[in-house]
């Protein structure tokens, strides 16, 4: 759970008379122009198409009338003719792509990534050349399993793709809110992408693991299991977008102008801090909000309140890709820490939300093989395997190779190259002479290189050889001792957290003999953890396996345990009255106590009224961070009106809500480790949902004040 919860974190618009844009206000232009990373600066303005005052058009510029269809009479068939007709429903039945094999369901934010200084003494790339020096950022956080519309609260890895628009071109960092991954050879991942999807024949479950081939394949195939242990720890349900941390996962190479390299892993630390959701919350939020982490994210950015990252990487030598006892180029590998500490190199910021959701988030075409000078790939099999498949998904997505001319995937610098034609060509190239090497072009577009032209290099040591071999590496082996280091890493409570989701996951698994290879596989990371986890499942205890076993641990590894670095855009419920307007009152002044810190205050009444934001109707604990019972709400508490019919009032009953939803409110906080907070004879609810005001988290007072907000930030 969350321990304590939350609160704690245990847990430009363009020419509307032009709307295809030539001359001035054109993308084209610009592009020739060669205009550079500028900040925040909204450079996808140059592709707004804005509406006001405009006639309606065709989409060849003719405007229209579209609401009826051209028909021989009052009452005879439409005829073929209509032009109008046909390009409507045309370009309607053509509105969907692909959505994505795998992370169909996400949500993108613009933001600004700034230096914290001139990095060249690690890596040429431009962006991280100079002190302050700011780089437009786009970001998407996604699911990986489920499809496009399935619910944001899933338990699952979380995607962390960043694309940075350097003055140099477009550098992606495609990573995850886990430091590892499942396999360590590309080729295994149809296998498990096909595991963890729905069943084969009847498309059950949506977005979740909990079924037969995907244990099957994590329990076959043990590479999974450090991924698995991260994604059934707090880390698989996060509170929201906000409260995740990213990684590269891959060990990459940075490299300097003079060619000398260094072998880095990526880390985004946000600092709003992390937190995660309880399951039985997730799993409620699944069905009442499945757009619960789209909309947090977009509604703090809205309220101005910019979530933050920032960019470190643990610098290691060539020469370390076998020191620390594992491979560095095996992906299911950490880099503890406490071996290499992370050099933070700069800061994200998170602050401006896409105007169109398919024109950018779902035409966001990231790809590990988007790299800049200064940055460079490792040997990592997984990472090799990527560099193909990104590039493949995003032609079958786009139907044609321009789709780097999309507004959001274009660089915000010029493109000069012989590459040509295609389908949705969106330039005008024109150098009629294709090819290189050229005279009739005086020799342009030039080649550039590590000392002419800032151009791309590959770092100049690297060398490569070998036999021919199908095989998995030596080297890449030991597959359960990270598991354990994890496992021993985490707080007892975030330890339950993976024993319940492990058990929830395995009851769901019908094959018996499926059932005991997690078991076998478990006790090879913790004996503890496996005899949890099969007298839940139906598998005996099995004996210790010492074997496997080392009591080594790392910091930094859980979702539990911290507390949160900021508050902003968290909500405190409060549960008030109609029938006493001084309990709606404690809900005004307690936003009062609680504004500096980004905190907002949502008080609940049976209907809604002055000071009263939202009803006992249409809102549930999962909505809150933190609930308090205001004084003079007492009343809508009575246990009886769980039972009581619609039209007992006396009882405290309200036909205007479910019966017993103040209660369900409480409890539910309760048991989702929100802090839960009572005033004055609103503690009376605690004994109504059986919960003792001696609970930590539990905060009773008379009245509100300056030390019971400071309660409720505390958690
Ligand atoms: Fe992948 C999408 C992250 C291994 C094949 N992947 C995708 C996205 C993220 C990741 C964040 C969504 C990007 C977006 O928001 O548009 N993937 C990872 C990480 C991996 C990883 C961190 C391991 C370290 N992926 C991986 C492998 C393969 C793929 C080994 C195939 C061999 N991934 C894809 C893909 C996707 C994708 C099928 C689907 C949509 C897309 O690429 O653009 O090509």
């Amino acid at each position: 759970m969350r321990g304590l919860a939350l609160l704690t974190g245990l847990v430009g618009i363009a020419n509307a008379a032009c709307p295809y844009m030539t001359g001035e206000a054109s993308g084209l232009h610009r592009r020739d122009e060669g205009d550079a990373a500028a900040g925040t600066e909204d450079f996808l303005s140059n592709f707004y198409l804005n509406d006001e005052d405009a006639f309606l058009t065709s989409d060849v510029g003719g405007p229209i009338e579209d609401q009826n269809s051209l028909k021989a009479g009052e009452r005879g068939p439409t005829l073929l003719e209509d032009f109008i007709f046909r390009q409507k429903i045309q370009r309607f039945d053509h509105e969907r792509v692909p959505e994505r094999a795998v992370h169909a369901r996400g949500a993108g934010a613009h933001g600004v990534f700034t230096s914290y200084g001139n990095w060249s003494n690690i890596t040429a790339a431009s962006f991280l050349s100079a002190k302050d020096k700011e780089t437009p950022v786009f970001v998407r956080f996604s699911t990986v399993a489920g499809s496009r519309g399935s619910a944001d609260t899933a338990r699952d890895v979380h995607g962390f793709a960043t694309r940075f628009y350097t003055d140099e071109g477009n550098f992606d960092i495609v990573g995850n809110n886990i430091p590892v991954f499942f396999i360590q050879d590309a080729i295994k991942f149809p296998d498990l992408i096909h595991a963890v999807k729905p069943r084969g024949d009847n498309e059950i479950p949506q977005a979740a693991t909990a079924h037969d081939s995907a244990w099957d394949f994590f329990s076959q195939q043990p590479s999974t299991l450090h991924t698995l242990m991260w994604a059934m720890a707090g880390h698989g349900i996060p509170r929201s977008f906000r409260h995740l941390d990213g990684f590269g996962v891959h060990t990459f190479r940075l490299v300097t102008s003079d060619g000398e390299s260094k072998l880095v892993k990526f880390h985004w630390k946000g600092l709003q801090g992390k937190a995660s959701l309880v399951w039985e919350e997730a799993q409620q939020v699944s069905g009442k909000n499945g757009d619960f982490m789209r909309q947090d994210l977009f509604e703090a950015i809205e309220a101005g309140r910019f979530p933050e990252w920032e960019l470190g990487v643990q610098i290691m030598d060539e020469d370390d890709q076998l020191r620390f006892g594992f491979d560095l180029l095996d992906p299911t590998k950490i880099v503890p820490e406490e071996f290499v500490p992370v050099t933070k190199l700069g800061k994200m910021q998170l602050n401006r939300n896409p105007r169109n959701y398919f024109a950018e988030t779902e035409q966001v075409m990231f790809q590990p093989g988007h790299i800049v000078r200064g940055v460079d790939f490792t040997e990592d099999p997984l990472l090799q395997g990527r560099l193909f498949s990104y590039l493949d998904t995003q032609l079958n997505r786009n139907g044609g190779p321009n789709f780097e001319q999309l507004p959001i995937n274009r660089p915000r610098v010029p493109i000069h190259n012989n590459n040509r034609d295609g389908a949705g060509q969106m330039f005008i190239p024109l150098n009629p002479n294709a090819y290189t090497p050229n005279t009739l072009n005086n020799g342009s577009p030039k080649q550039a290189n590590q000392t002419v032209g800032n151009g791309f290099f590959t770092t100049p040591d690297r060398t490569t050889s070998g036999k021919l071999l199908r095989a998995v590496s030596t080297t890449f082996e030991d597959v359960w001792s990270q598991p354990r280091l994890f496992w021993n890493s985490l707080v007892p409570a975030e330890k339950q957290f993976v024993v319940d989701a492990m058990r929830f996951e395995n009851s769901n698994v019908r094959s018996s003999i499926v059932r005991n290879n997690v078991i076998i596989q478990l006790n090879r990371i913790s004996n503890d953890l496996a005899k949890r986890v099969a007298e839940a499942i139906g598998v005996d205890a099995p004996e210790p396996d010492p074997t496997y076993y080392h009591d080594n641990t790392t910091a930094n590894i859980g979702a539990f345990g911290q507390k949160l670095l900021n508050l902003e855009g968290l909500k405190v419920g409060v549960l008030a009255s109609v029938s006493n307007s001084s309990s709606i009152a404690q809900g005004a002044t307690l936003q009062g106590l609680l504004k500096e810190v980004g905190v907002d205050v949502v008080v609940v009444g049976e209907r809604l009224a002055d000071g009263v934001n939202q009803t006992y109707s249409a809102t549930d604990a999962i909505n809150f961070d933190a609930v308090i019972v205001a004084d003079g709400a007492e009343g809508l508490f009575n246990s009886n009106s769980f039972t009581a019919s619609p039209t007992a009032k006396a009882s405290g009953a309200s036909s205007l809500y479910p019966a017993g939803r103040p209660l369900e409110i409480l409890v539910d906080a309760f048991r989702f480790g929100k802090p839960i907070g009572t005033l004055g004879q609103g503690t009376h609810a605690l004994d109504d949902a059986q919960i003792s005001g001696d609970r930590d988290g539990v905060y009773v007072a008379d009245e509100i004040d300056e030390d019971f907000a400071n309660h409720v930030k505390d958690g």
